[in-house]
């Protein structure tokens, strides 16, 4: 059973986003600064539209946290849209001409919105994001205190590929962190990508690409073999595929796995004599087996399909008039797979923390410190190491 569960409201233009989320122990300092340092990152990257230049989110804390520590009690955390104020005593024009790869047409005969499909855009972008950068910042926060840590970065940007190999992930992590492009590509590779986005951008077009996740270091034994619904990487994928243009996620060595053989697709197991403890010389799982936690860093990758909003529209049905029509045409962004990273991390970081409460229980920070600190079996495990 879910421990932590969160639910956003809000449209993109409307007053604003917020978040519920419940099941944060008590106990917990609660940084506003971290909050809204993740809300910044989410903002960032190279190929953003004009909206994040209206835009510069802080979360606002309305339940939940006393004295800047959590009661117990489900925390709400609110993002106001500055655009709002632009948008209210606007007229804003019915859009009839759904965009091929986004929510509007089936959206709108769905919930009965064929007279304006504004009304299924709204609450479909990716603008909801931002409400769960802060849901998955409080949850960050929850995580160091059990060490646990994680980060993404783009290894693919429109079929251009970043080679990370034979950097650890401290490096990738420092240097996709001061990237526009949220990648550990070298300069010259930067410019290329870069140059490329520039060049979608002046043909009306839009871009997709990969990233990675990694989350280093994470304890073992969290999640389930019991039940299909308590398998760790079942979950981050279901959490990883809710966001807005994701179409597909791998781990470890993902669908490579399909040409390899037996002996060279698993991990196999060695037992440190001075430590105790057990090791993996190599991580093809991508830090999961049986549902389960490893100990070895959770690594997987998912893909970012282009935002359906093109400057040069794709055909589509004019569905008021049944005839032949271009896709509307909006403000939008060319690429947001930097930004999608952060999203990714959120909702990532919010399974890890259920999984933790789910073992160490989950009401207060002090009982739960208590009994991960006292679990005798973490220390079977080598998985504070930073590894891949
Ligand atoms: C989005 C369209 C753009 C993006 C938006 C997602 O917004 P607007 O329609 O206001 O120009 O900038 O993303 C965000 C607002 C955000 O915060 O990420 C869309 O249609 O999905």
């Amino acid at each position: 059973m879910a421990q932590i569960t969160y639910q956003t409201a809000g449209e993109s233009h409307g007053k604003g986003i917020i978040v519920i989320i419940t099941g944060i122990p008590s106990g917990l300092a609660v940084d506003q600064g971290f909050i809204d340092n993740e809300l910044a990152r989410r903002q960032s990257g190279y190929g953003r539209g004009g909206r994040m230049k209206i835009e510069t989110d802080r979360a606002e804390i309305l339940t939940g946290v006393c004295d800047g520590m959590t009661i117990g009690s489900p925390v709400t955390l609110a993002v106001w849209n500055k655009d709002y104020e632009n948008w209210k005593s606007k007229t804003v024009e019915k859009i009839h001409k759904p965009r091929p790869g986004h929510a509007d047409l089936v959206g709108a005969y769905k919930y009965g919105l064929t007279d304006d499909i504004r009304n299924v855009l709204e609450r479909s972008s990716a603008r909801e994001t931002a409400a769960r950068v802060a849901a998955g910042a409080l949850v960050k926060i929850f995580l160091a205190r059990f060490g646990v840590s994680l980060f993404s970065h783009v290894v693919e940007w429109g079929g251009i590929k970043i080679d990370t190999s034979g950097m650890t992930p401290g490096e990738i992590r420092e240097r996709a962190e001061e990237s526009e492009l949220r990648s550990a590509a070298g300069p010259d590779t930067e410019a290329k990508i870069k140059a490329m986005i520039d060049a979608y951008k002046k043909d009306g077009d839009t871009m997709g690409g990969v990233i990675e996740t990694i989350v280093s270091p994470v304890p073992p034994m969290l999640g389930s073999y019991q039940t299909a619904g308590a398998k760790l990487d079942a979950k981050i994928a279901a959490a990883v595929m809710s966001v807005q243009a994701i179409k597909g996620i791998e781990f470890g060595a993902g669908f490579g796995l399909a040409g390899l053989p037996g002996n060279q697709a698993h991990d196999e197991i060695y037992l440190d004599d001075k430590t105790g403890e057990y090791y993996r010389k190599t991580n093809r799982s991508g830090g999961t087996e049986g549902g389960m936690s490893t100990g070895s860093p959770i690594v997987f990758r998912s893909v970012m399909k282009p935002i359906p909003t093109l400057m040069k529209p794709l055909d589509t049905v004019d569905i008021s008039e049944s005839r032949a029509a271009k896709a509307v045409t909006e403000r939008s962004d060319v690429a947001a797979v930097a930004a999608a990273g952060v999203v990714i991390e959120s909702v990532t970081a919010v399974v890890v923390a259920d999984a933790i409460l789910e073992r160490y229980g989950c009401d207060n920070m002090d009982m739960i410190l208590r009994n991960f600190n006292a679990d005798p079996d973490l220390k079977r495990f080598r998985w504070k190491e930073r590894t891949r």
